[in-house]
């Protein structure tokens, strides 16, 4: 039981400090005068609301500024303290572990989802970023033709005289197929035994992982872009391709190239029925890119129809041609400084 007294004295004190707080924190938190008289505590209780219960007359609104005078606060009994109730835990909660109340959760879901959101909008902003990875002063060169065409071939060489670093994307979607615990395995080995595209993300960021591990700023990208969504996002977001090495050479010629290789080579994809399929793609989804890059006077065409001696002497050609005028320009730029 409270005394009168130990009531007024809470529903005046409530009355000072619940006027400027919301109706909501006032019967969440009453307040109390202290023993010392001149300070007023707030903690939680749920007395308040019984107060005005027995009483319905209005609180009186006081002076917030006006401190309880000394004598009367030590003369009123400290009313009784009520031991605040305790959050039920465990099952009845919504803190699965029972350790804490359901406040606490309510604020870990909270900052939980502020976080993912963050989180969220950090991905969107990098996927969808305007910067390029790699700036200007890394060389990326696409390696574009049909399947077995000869691409792998003549990478090979460039890399023995220019230095390039050669990212076959076939190969390194082949890696991940590969790759223990990859959630994409099943996915690229369905796409390349049916010669469709896999999806552009997937290709680019092994492309991108794998030019970001390598200390080189010369690329071959052999193989890749080979659909238009590939083309624009990669050099929209990991690095402008210098030029297109293109290598020509009539479906014909090339199928003789995969069903010989595939003999040894063990690659789901090189038999009649995959290799028809391959060339649809191509066709109907590749070609487009090099046309897209030819518009922009991009692509230096080579035909693989002769040795792979002759076909690599004609491409060497292209190269010591770039890197020529490349060290002219350095040259000269150093001249003028
Ligand atoms: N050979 C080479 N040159 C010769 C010559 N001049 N004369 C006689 N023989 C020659 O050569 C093929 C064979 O021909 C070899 O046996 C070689 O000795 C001989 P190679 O250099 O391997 O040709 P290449 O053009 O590299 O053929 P490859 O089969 O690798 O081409 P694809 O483009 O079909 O294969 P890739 O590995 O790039 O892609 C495979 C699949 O991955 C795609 O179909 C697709 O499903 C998927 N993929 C994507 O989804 N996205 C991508 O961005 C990339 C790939
Ligand atoms: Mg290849």
């Amino acid at each position: 039981m409270l005394s009168t007294t130990s009531c007024l004295l809470k529903k005046t004190a409530a009355a000072n400090v619940a006027a400027p707080l919301n109706a909501k924190l006032a019967s969440t938190f009453s307040a109390s005068a202290l023993i010392n008289g001149s300070k007023l505590s707030i903690r939680p209780l749920s007395l308040t609301p019984l107060c005005l219960e027995e009483n319905k007359t209005e609180i009186p609104k006081v002076d917030t500024t006006v401190d309880v005078p000394p004598k009367e606060a030590e003369a009123a009994p400290e009313p009784p303290k009520e031991e605040p109730k305790e959050e039920p835990k465990g099952e009845n909660s919504n803190c699965k572990n029972g350790k804490c109340g359901k406040e606490f959760c309510t604020c870990k879901a909270i900052v939980m989802l502020a976080l993912a959101g963050l989180a969220g909008t950090a991905y969107y902003y990098y996927a969808n970023r305007d910067q390029q990875t790699f700036g200007d002063d890394y060389t990326v060169v696409y390696v574009l033709g049909g399947p077995g065409a000869g691409k792998g071939t003549q990478c090979a060489n460039l890399v023995k005289d220019f230095g390039f670093v050669h990212l076959s994307a076939g190969d390194l979607l082949r890696e991940e197929r590969r790759r223990e615990g990859s959630q994409y395995g099943e996915l690229i080995n369905n796409y390349i035994k049916e010669g469709k595209i896999v999806p552009a993300k997937i290709t680019i960021a092994l492309l991108e992982n794998a030019m970001a591990k390598s200390k080189s700023k010369r690329f071959l990208i052999d193989g890749f872009p080979r659909k238009m969504d590939q083309a624009k996002k990669f050099e929209k977001t990991v690095c402008k391709g210098k030029f297109v090495l293109f290598f020509d050479c009539p479906e014909s010629v090339m199928l003789e190239r995969l069903l010989k290789r595939g003999k040894t080579s063990g690659r789901v994809d090189d038999n009649i029925e995959s290799i028809k399929k391959r060339f649809v793609t191509f066709k109907e989804t590749s070609y487009p890119v090099v046309e897209y890059f030819d518009k922009q006077n991009k692509v230096k065409r080579v035909s693989c129809v002769n040795t792979p001696q002759k076909v690599y002497s004609e491409t060497k050609a292209i190269f010591k041609e770039l890197f020529d005028a490349e060290e002219k320009a350095k040259k000269a730029a150093a001249a003028k400084n």
